[in-house]
């Protein structure tokens, strides 16, 4: 795989050029300028200036819309995340852009010292890395990638040259992280969940002792209003959990904080089943890692399962209970194509009554107390998450709710200039604007409704 080809902004270019009149009135075109802007030359940024480096669970959500408009630069945003894989076979949570400066960004390269402290868990030497890591959507949308364009990746040697490292990468999440024991694999901080300060964690992280706010300075606050981001305090436990982590060279074991996931890892186990899928079209039969996913599927109703509640909840493992708050992520296993009928029936029922049901699925219960519609994932409704919700309605074939979904997010993301993240009942925008990934699910919400009009469709 060609690591590093750098493309220029052709599709962008070309739909300028060929009619700006009517092209600019169109949802399509705005969300295609914003992937364009946010494009470096061999990966996409999040956002300009709130999260000027590579993402990685942003960067399979951003593959999956960007497949759509280039499927070369889908593959390439992929294969550069893959580039800096740990020889662990974790793949960090951020690749840092070494033209970005120090302070734009915090915690920094030099925060993170992954080339020194991460030398003994195989970090690459040359480019720096976070050393923690994302939930894993990477086969997921490299097979969705592929699908897109199956001349050019075949061409291109596309499947062939990630396989390897998303093999590695699941090892590495299904043994070093199956803290647990019973399977799952296991996030050791609250940025590695993707949902940072869901008040899921805060009861785990309240037995953290936070780092001195004077010992490190947030950039997030330059970019973002204060009522929108995590506080302080949270911040102080962050830098404390990541920096145990980097003293103990980013081994694992036991931890302080340790969660089992539903969102985590259920994208595990749907990245499994596209694994599977990547496997056969190599030439193998694929039968092993489908099996693997469905046996997973059953650990994970085992072990985070809440019937009364009707969803999935975390479970704490340094006390071994269940976290009984109301996350999104408890709603995502939806997506899996082997839970039982009774469970998505359940899952269906939760999304449409008191706590979830709003004009766009809320990151966190709309009755809990901690509830916030604006305060970042203690509320706000997100657009990946939503994604999942909508597809895993769309798996289960009901249309009718995943039509209404798609069409409240597609309405949303285009009137919020692409917003981070927008009050769940308003809609009203958060966070930064001009925002990847809400652009990129937008543009494949786009195309399965032009390519399959009111009855959508897989997309895969
Ligand atoms: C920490 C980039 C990332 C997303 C996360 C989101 C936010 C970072 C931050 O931005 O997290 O990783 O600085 O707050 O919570 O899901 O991947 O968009």
């Amino acid at each position: 795989m060609d690591r590093t080809a750098h493309v220029t902004d052709r599709p962008a270019q070309r739909a300028i050029a060929y009619d700006p009149g009517a092209e600019a009135q169109s949802p399509h075109f705005r969300a295609e300028r914003v992937l364009a802007g946010n494009w470096t030359g061999t990966s996409t940024v999040p956002s300009r200036g709130l999260y000027p480096h590579q993402w990685s669970w942003d960067s399979g959500f951003i593959a999956i819309g960007l497949r759509h408009v280039s499927p070369l630069r889908a593959q390439i945003e992929l294969e550069t995340l893959l580039a800096a894989q740990w020889g662990d076979g974790r793949i960090p949570h951020i690749v840092f852009n070494a033209s970005v400066p120090l302070d734009a960004y915090f915690p920094s390269p030099d925060f993170w010292r992954s080339s020194t402290a991460g030398r003994a868990a195989g970090a690459p030497r040359t480019v720096q890395t976070s050393g923690i890591v994302q939930p894993p959507v990477h086969a997921l949308a490299a097979w969705l990638v592929h699908c897109a364009d199956p001349g050019l990746s075949r061409a291109r040697g596309f499947l062939a040259g990630v396989y390897p490292r998303l093999a590695a990468w699941h090892r590495y999440l299904l043994h070093r992280r199956d803290l647990g024991g019973a399977g799952l694999a296991s996030v050791v901080h609250p940025w590695e969940q993707g949902m940072d300060n869901s008040p899921c964690w805060d009861a785990p992280l309240a037995r953290i002792t936070p780092a001195p706010a004077r010992s490190f300075r947030r950039a997030d606050l330059d970019h973002g209003a204060p009522e929108d981001r995590p506080t302080d305090l949270d911040y102080g436990r962050y830098v404390r959990l990541a920096t145990d982590y980097r003293e103990r060279g980013y081994a694992d074991g036991v931890s302080d904080f340790a969660v089992e996931d539903p969102a985590f890892n259920a994208l595990l186990i749907a990245s499994e089943h596209a694994l599977a899928r990547i496997a056969r079209e190599l030439g193998a039969t694929g039968t092993a890692r489908h099996a693997r996913a469905e046996r997973l599927t059953g650990v994970l109703i085992e072990r985070l399962w809440d019937r009364a509640a009707g969803m999935f909840f975390c479970r704490d493992l340094r006390n071994g209970e269940l976290i009984p708050e109301r996350s999104v992520s408890g709603l995502i296993p939806l997506l899996l194509p082997t839970l039982p009928r009774n469970i998505t029936a359940a899952l269906v029922r939760t999304l449409d009554g008191p706590h979830f049901g709003a004009r766009l699925v809320p990151s966190y219960d709309l009755l809990g107390e901690a509830f916030d519609p604006h305060r970042y994932w203690r509320g706000p409704a997100w657009f990946n998450t939503n994604w999942l919700v909508e597809r895993g309605l769309r798996v289960r074939g009901d249309t009718e709710r995943a039509d209404v979904l798609r069409d409240a997010m597609l309405d949303t993301a285009d009137t919020s200039g692409f917003a981070e993240y927008v009050d769940p009942h308003t809609g009203e925008a958060c966070g930064a604007t001009g925002f990847s990934w809400t652009a990129a699910l937008t543009l494949d919400l786009l195309q399965a409704k032009g390519a399959n009009g009111a009855k959508g469709g897989d997309r895969g």
